[in-house]
């Protein structure tokens, strides 16, 4: 992409709405637009990150071996009035009455939808193990939309269901998430801690919050800081295995770790004094087993095989994708601006231009630009007419984890120059040097 023909409306004052870090700089880096309280346009820039995490999450689900689908945004209101959440749900639920006086609603969650697909076409347990899950938009009428898209009214989320015959398979569907959500979360630069939490409105008392820690979050959590040091790293897992998923299962939940909601002093004393450690983190998704609840209700019943009809067993699993441009972006960031992780970056590296109109200098960043696409990477060149300054500002602001830059100087030394946005760290290189080196880094990104 060229600058000159991007949409990139960077913002040159401090956007006075904005209390925390991320929002201020989707808001200066052009990314995202607010068109009323917590509802906001998605620029090209924000746009296209938005749909980086929504591919990650597509991918690793799937490699879960759960089906993607697409439920729509708007929900019948007769379904709720079934499950009982008509009431329950209260006035976070935004309710729409169609021409013809029918009451509908803006899906906050899909518990009912899904359970109403299920129950019309599966009759037979042989048709279980089911996982299916869909990304979409959500609107929980928030009391108090803010931090941007951090706490939004409307807001993109990946939701998904299984469906089980029993408690145990349904408990693997629950730590098969668990494994697969680290690894989703990995993929994205972030460290996110499962932690005992509490059911609220989806229900179930068996689910785990996934925090990313950061001094700006909503909630307050409690953990042992042994869990900070787990990673998954390149783990091979096999999804169907029942032992595997347990293994990781256990390992991620056996430390201490709760948010405030379930928090325990008590047990919380039994970890080592040094080890005990309170902060603050941001919550990126949260996975339930909620058993019964909407299968018994609604009737979603099958045959177990021995002449039973029984409800199945049901979970329900999120993602706040949205959300997580922001939690990236707290977790990741300079006084100068975003830092992207390599998995997520809009754009693999910026090129600059320090003397655009240049007959050498222009023609050695098209020479770049079309290397660096012939190998499947995706440049973001500065080609506009500005000062050297106002470039690398914007590159630092935007975050590309990479920048080359291109001048006479050093062109009349065969180099360019390679600089990472997270350490500052510059070195000359001839032009092919460079883009092979560019292209070996985002080899090892998965
Ligand atoms: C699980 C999927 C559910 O809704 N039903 C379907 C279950 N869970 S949840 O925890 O309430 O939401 C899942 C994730 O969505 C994000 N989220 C939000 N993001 C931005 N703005 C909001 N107002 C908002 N509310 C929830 C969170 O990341 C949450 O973990």
């Amino acid at each position: 992409m060229r600058l000159s023909r991007y949409f990139l409306p960077v913002l040159k004052e401090t956007p006075r709405e904005a209390q925390i870090v991320s929002h201020r700089y989707m808001l200066q880096a052009g990314m995202i637009k607010q068109s009323s309280a917590g509802i906001y346009s998605w620029l090209p820039l924000g746009f296209k990150i938005l749909r980086k995490l929504e591919n990650i999450v597509h991918e690793e689900q799937q490699r879960a071996g759960h089906l993607p689908m697409l439920m729509p945004t708007v929900q019948p209101g007769e379904l709720w009035e079934e499950s009982g959440r008509d009431n329950s749900y209260g006035p976070e639920m935004l309710r729409i009455t169609d021409r013809h006086g029918r009451k509908m609603l803006y899906g906050p969650t899909n518990e009912e939808l899904i359970t109403d697909i299920f129950r019309s076409h599966v009759t037979s347990y042989k048709e279980l193990p089911l996982t299916l899950y869909h990304i979409q938009w959500k609107f929980r009428d928030e009391v108090r939309p803010r931090f941007g898209v951090m706490r939004g009214r409307e807001f993109f989320m990946k939701d998904g269901y299984n469906f089980d015959l029993n408690k145990e398979n349904a408990l693997h569907a629950y730590n098969r998430h668990l494994v697969s959500y680290l690894r989703t979360y990995e993929r994205m630069g972030l460290k996110a801690i499962p932690m005992r939490a509490d059911g609220g409105p989806i229900g179930g008392d068996y689910t785990h919050e996934f925090l990313v820690l950061a001094e700006t979050g909503e909630s307050e959590v409690f953990y042992d800081s042994a869990v900070t040091d787990l990673r998954l790293g390149d783990r091979e897992v096999d999804f169907r295995s029942v032992e595997q998923c347990q293994a990781i299962f256990d390992e991620w939940t056996t430390p201490y770790a709760r948010t405030d909601e379930t928090h325990d002093e008590a047990i919380f004393a039994d970890v080592p004094k040094e080890r005990q450690s309170t902060a603050r983190g941001i919550e990126v998704g949260q996975i339930f087993y909620f058993g019964t609840k909407y299968s018994e209700t609604m009737g979603a019943l099958v045959d177990d095989g021995q002449g039973n009809k029984v409800p199945v067993h049901m979970g329900s699993h999120g993602i706040g994708v949205s959300r997580l441009l922001g939690a990236i972006i707290e977790a990741s960031h300079d006084d100068k601006g975003i830092i992207w992780p390599e998995g997520v970056t809009p754009y693999h590296c910026g090129i600059v231009n320090l003397k655009q109109g240049d007959a050498e200098a222009d023609a050695a960043c098209d020479s770049l630009y079309d290397s660096l696409t012939a190998l499947g990477l995706e440049p973001l060149y500065d080609d506009r007419d500005e000062r050297a300054g106002t470039k690398f500002g914007t590159m630092d602001m935007i975050g590309l984890p990479w920048r080359l830059t291109v001048g006479p100087r050093g062109l009349k030394n065969g180099v360019v120059e390679l600089t990472s946005r997270k350490t500052g760290e510059s070195e000359e290189l001839p032009p092919e040097q460079a883009v092979e080196r560019i292209a070996q880094i985002y080899a090892s990104v998965r």
